[in-house]
């Protein structure tokens, strides 16, 4: 049994390489300094994430390639390029190179080859505590507390984007940074995208979007980690949708029967309509649930429930990826099982 007891340490290890700031390499493709490999890392609206390996050092990366059809495409990337180049924290995925060889963008990112968090934790050998919720969640927190600190929302935190750097550690850093904006006083900011059940209401209203629009998107990470419900997911995203902008929701009693005062008060403290009211990352740092030592107490009916979950939404992710393959025109070689 693994049990996520060393406790996690606000020490930053050392990166894997060197913090760097990237310049996007224009007119040159990623090739002639990358074996690109078949094995795709993942795959999303964002785009495809391929395995692949530095001829000169051996050393192997994520790189996402992206075709720039429109020019809205490249303006996307180069936005992400701009705001990933800037991030310099153990708890945020890192960039290493940029092409962009006129037709196609990639981006080279650190290698992370511990899977989603939400995998992770439905494993066998995994004991879902309050204690390991909280090894994760300070981590997140901290991760988004740096963002924010250099004036970037992320505005899609979603378990999916949540990765663990082993199969055995508790480290996780954050990665897809492709709807990223850089927060500007001076402009009002709004924008229509996210995931609705991760996505707080002001996103939905198409009302002002700052940096707390993040800490909702925790709310609800931690709501699911703990109990394996989701709090507004509906039949469909338009309910969805309808569910956060009323911000109606409660802590369901079966799950959250055994669950302390502490974390419940913690997800309440974000999970508020109004986002000005919500605990700032370095507010929720210093919350009595992430303060002090946790629950050790096996949350292993919540874990039951916390499985059906990610594999629903695995079927789910695998459904729509093939309907937008045969939109495509792809042959589609069906080895779901
Ligand atoms: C990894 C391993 C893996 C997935 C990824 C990286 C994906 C990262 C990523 C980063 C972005 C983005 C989309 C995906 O927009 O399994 O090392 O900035």
């Amino acid at each position: 049994m693994i049990h996520v007891d060393e406790e996690y340490s606000a020490e930053d290890p050392e990166p894997v390489f060197p913090y760097r700031y990237v310049k996007t390499k224009v007119n040159v493709s990623p090739e002639g300094e990358y074996d690109i490999l078949s094995e795709e890392l993942g795959r999303g609206t964002f785009g495809t994430v391929y395995l692949c390996k530095e001829r000169a050092t051996g050393m192997g990366f994520a790189a996402k390639f992206v075709t720039c059809e429109r020019k809205e495409d490249r303006r996307n990337m180069e936005r992400e390029i701009d705001i990933m180049s800037g991030l310099h924290h153990s708890r945020i995925i890192q960039l290493y190179d940029a092409f962009d060889d006129g037709k196609t963008m990639c981006i080279v990112l650190e290698l992370i080859l511990g899977g989603e968090l939400f995998d992770r934790v439905i494993d066998d050998e995994f004991v879902l505590t309050e204690k390991s919720c909280t090894a994760f969640m300070r981590q997140i927190v901290d991760g988004v507390g740096y963002i924010h600190s250099q004036n970037i929302i992320h505005l899609d935190l979603k378990p999916e984007n949540i990765l663990c750097l082993s199969k055995t550690g508790n480290r996780i850093k954050i990665i897809d940074f492709g709807m990223a904006r850089r927060y500007d006083p001076k402009k009002k900011l709004q924008v229509l995208f996210g995931t609705p059940e991760f996505t707080a209401p002001e996103v939905v209203n198409f009302d002002e979007i700052k940096f707390f629009t993040d800490m909702w998107s925790l709310g609800v990470i931690c709501y699911v980690l703990l109990s394996g419900y989701s709090p507004f997911v509906g039949d469909t995203d338009l309910d969805t949708m309808t569910n956060v902008t009323l911000a109606q929701w409660d802590f369901k009693e079966e799950a959250f029967a055994n669950i302390s005062n502490e974390a419940k008060d913690f997800i309440k403290n974000l999970l508020i309509k109004d986002g000005t009211k919500r605990m700032t990352a370095a507010q929720a740092l210093e919350h009595p649930w992430l303060k002090k030592l946790a629950s050790t107490t096996d949350l292993s009916g919540n874990k039951a429930k916390l499985k059906r979950y990610v594999i629903k939404k695995r079927w789910i992710k695998a459904v729509n990826t093939i309907i937008a393959l045969r939109r495509m025109g792809a042959k589609i070689d069906c080895n779901l099982v």
